[in-house]
């Protein structure tokens, strides 16, 4: 079992500290963040959300999740830097300040709870869910193969033993559902949907589930080389971006390719470090600097967001 520590956002934190921090950075910062629940897990843990953003009526929203994938885990790490950096630089930079007045983030900090909890307690390598079914020993659904978007047709497995198991139907898993609810309930405010893996360094636009191009393909190849040249000025991190299925690899039911097909056209996968020398045990060391890179990006993205 592990135990609760002190949180830093310069290590990677357990569930149980995660969940205390959420609390936390909400209290502390009333008139910048609210926490909500969006839904449990399949072992009942809660999801929680930040709203990050100074009230108002009728803000656009960007919406980024973390977490997916269990084993992933700096992405959670940079879901919580970009909520800490939002409330410390609120009011001290010009970017910033815009971007929480007139807009708000939804920040999901970990989606997968339950396989974060596992990659901690028992298989640092676990990838999937940890629900189970009958009629199969194996445990585990991929998230990133459930969403309602050519569901399960390439790249992805309809064994529960693989480990990208695709589940039983599209939003079978209690995780993804609760995503997908509340992007549809939040249609007409999320201009843009973000969900931040790792590792590979890129910066990945729809879609994944075909070969075919999104409608504004030129917009979102231009956005992303903007965006990755960004990232690439602070250390010299370089990212490759485009469609996903040539790009990364063909793969169906991604949050991504949902989120365009309902409508919101600034959707990305982003891949971040390194490229396999840790992969997805990346040293403590690196988590500011591909944090603080990471930021750049997603606030090049969130500056064209507002502009358009
Ligand atoms: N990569 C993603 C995965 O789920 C991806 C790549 C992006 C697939 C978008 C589908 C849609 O396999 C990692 N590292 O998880
Ligand atoms: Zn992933």
């Amino acid at each position: 079992r592990v135990r609760a520590t002190g949180h830093s956002y310069e290590k990677y934190n357990n569930w149980e500290t995660i969940e205390a921090w959420t609390e936390q950075v909400a209290s502390e910062n009333p008139d910048l963040i609210s926490r909500s629940a969006i839904g449990t897990t399949f072992l009942g843990n809660t999801i929680y959300l930040l709203k990050v953003g100074k009230p108002g009526s009728n803000k656009p929203a960007v919406f980024m999740d973390c977490g997916f994938h269990a084993r992933e885990w700096i992405s959670p790490a940079f879901c919580q830097w970009f909520v800490r950096e939002a409330v410390r630089t609120y009011g001290r930079e010009i970017h910033m300040t815009e971007f929480l007045d007139k807009l708000d983030f939804y920040v999901l900090p970990v989606v997968n709870i339950d396989g974060y909890i596992y990659t901690w307690t028992t298989n640092r390598m676990w990838r999937k869910t940890r629900s189970t079914r009958a009629g199969s020993s194996c445990t585990g659904t991929d998230l990133n193969r459930n969403f309602d978007a050519g569901w399960c047709s390439i790249g992805a497995s309809n064994d529960p033993c693989s480990e990208t198991y695709c589940g039983s139907a599209a939003e079978s898993e209690k995780e993804s559902k609760a995503v997908a609810d509340f992007i549809r309930n939040h249609l007409s405010s999320i201009k843009a949907y973000l969900t931040i893996h790792s590792y590979s360094q890129m910066m990945l636009y729809p879609y994944s589930y075909d070969y075919k191009l999104p409608k504004n393909n030129v917009e979102l190849n231009t956005l992303a080389k903007g965006a990755v040249k960004k990232l690439a000025s602070l250390h010299g991190t370089t990212y490759t971006y485009g469609p996903g299925a040539s790009t990364i690899y063909p793969a169906s039911g991604g949050s991504d390719d949902w989120a365009y097909d309902q409508g919101i056209k600034y959707s990305f996968t982003f891949e971040l470090r390194d490229k396999g020398r840790y992969g997805f045990v990346l040293p403590e060391s690196q988590i500011q600097p591909t944090c603080e890179e990471t930021m750049l990006a997603i606030k090049y993205v969130t500056s064209y967001v507002l502009e358009h």
